[in-house]
């Protein structure tokens, strides 16, 4: 293992800001190879580890790992295969009335041009939000299924079922005897705490999340088809240049004489009003345009240039412990007969412990050297600073708010109501 110490360890030259930039790079490659290893993949495990054994070698040392099937297959979901018979989801949830988050193209909590362009010099992206949409959850299954096609009977809309505010407990409640309601040995590590959330995702092949982070130690659990994660250590904070973008959100225009959905009606992107900012990763790993990945290439090397993040797939009936606040991008690969991927998610509450204020500490620094930035700066033709990843002096409270921002349309019920939930949004533009 390359520790690389003498270079990254604390050195006798003053830490200049061409020295930091070393450093910064010094440090992604030791927790790469700490977290990892060298084979560069996210460990697998054949069984459920022991509560003292994931604690010792995953949590504390805040490092993913895969536990197979072998965990789960005693949940009817897993052993019955319960969830890919529509008649059986049906019956059994009848009564059940589910959200369901509605956008153009899959992309919700995510970053897509402003509905009225300001401007190159104004910034041409806005953080969307979905439209969120209350209903039956064969009506939500068929859905989905069918926004999931790319034809043009799917129209240009995509469904994806993906309430986090512990909708499992209270819209899928009639769902909850075939699974667990905790991890057992998780809940044991973090010290006997059940999850703070249980959430369920119902998505199709166009339904993708876009890199964020979580303050929430995380045990995702696929139950049908597949998940396809990126994932970047905490330390890697300075390559996704998260930076505040306009709030906004997509409603249904009733309106339109557009006939470009199914149902007649149009989503249309409105920014929230008050006007407010959400901090977000700036980087698309996956951007819909050949055009876009150029752009994003240019102006986000620390990524592009960078190590390739890790990569993984969770299959049905296994669990991905996802650490607290390590970044993610989501995509996934439906069942092949049903044509829904479904996933169940734990959320634990993360000690807010020395770890969490080192990655605040490193968010807080500037990362670029002075001659690289003005290489990138030419490089875009943007008047944009790009030298750091922040574009206003208070890092810390950035950190909290990705959190939030993508917490904040998950607490809604209903897309339609204009009620705030700006409690949870502490933005401090
Ligand atoms: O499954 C997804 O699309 C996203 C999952 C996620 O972001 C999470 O579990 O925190």
């Amino acid at each position: 293992m390359d520790m690389n110490l003498k270079e990254g360890g604390i050195g006798e030259e003053a830490v200049g800001e061409i020295g930091m930039e070393e450093r910064v790079r010094g440090l992604w490659r030791e927790v790469r190879e700490l977290s990892l290893g060298s084979s560069g993949m996210v460990e697998r495990l054949e069984s459920a580890p022991s509560p003292l054994r994931f604690l010792r070698e995953y949590a504390s040392a805040n490092k993913p790992c895969i536990v197979s099937r072998s965990a789960t297959e005693h949940w009817p979901a897993i052993s019955k295969s319960l969830w890919e018979d529509d008649r059986y989801l049906c019956s059994k949830a009848a009564l059940s009335q589910v959200s369901v988050h509605l956008t153009p193209d899959g992309r919700a909590d995510a970053l897509v041009p402003l509905p009225h362009p300001q401007g190159e010099e104004g910034g041409s992206l806005c953080f969307a939000s979905a439209c969120v949409r209350s209903m039956s959850l064969s009506e939500a299954l068929r859905l989905i299924v069918d926004t999931g096609k790319e034809d043009e009977a799917a129209g240009n809309v995509v469904a994806y079922a993906q309430q986090q505010n512990d909708c499992f407990r209270s819209e899928y409640g009639a769902l909850a005897g075939d699974v667990d309601s905790h991890i057992p040995w998780a809940t044991e590590a973090f010290g006997g705490c059940l999850p703070e959330a249980v959430n369920l995702w119902i998505g199709n092949a166009r339904s993708h999340t876009s890199f964020h982070r979580d303050h929430y130690e995380n045990l995702y659990a696929v139950i049908t088809g597949e998940k396809h994660f990126l994932l970047l250590p905490p330390t890697d904070v300075h390559r996704l240049y998260i930076r505040r973008y306009p709030a906004a959100q997509y409603y249904y225009n009733y309106n339109s004489s557009s006939s470009s959905s199914s149902e007649g009606e149009v989503l249309e992107l409105r920014l929230d009003e008050p006007r407010r900012e959400v901090p977000w990763c700036s980087v698309d790993p996956c951007p819909p345009s050949q055009e876009e990945l150029q752009r994003q290439m240019v102006s986000f090397p620390l990524y592009f240039d960078g190590p390739q993040p890790f990569r993984c797939t969770v299959r049905a009936g296994e669990i991905l412990y996802l650490p607290s606040m390590w970044f993610h991008h989501v995509t996934q690969t439906p069942h092949h007969r049903t044509g829904r991927t479904i996933a169940i998610n734990y959320w634990y509450d993360m000690q807010f412990d020395i770890k969490y204020a080192y990655f605040n500490f490193l968010q807080s620094i500037r990362c670029l050297s002075p001659t690289a930035a003005t290489t990138t700066h030419r490089a875009t033709g943007s008047s944009s600073r790009l030298v750091s990843v922040h574009d206003n002096d208070n890092d810390n409270d950035d950190a909290d708010d990705m959190q939030h921002a993508h917490l904040h349309t998950l607490h809604m019920s209903d897309s339609d109501s204009d009620s705030g939930d700006d409690a949870l949004l502490k933005t401090d533009t």
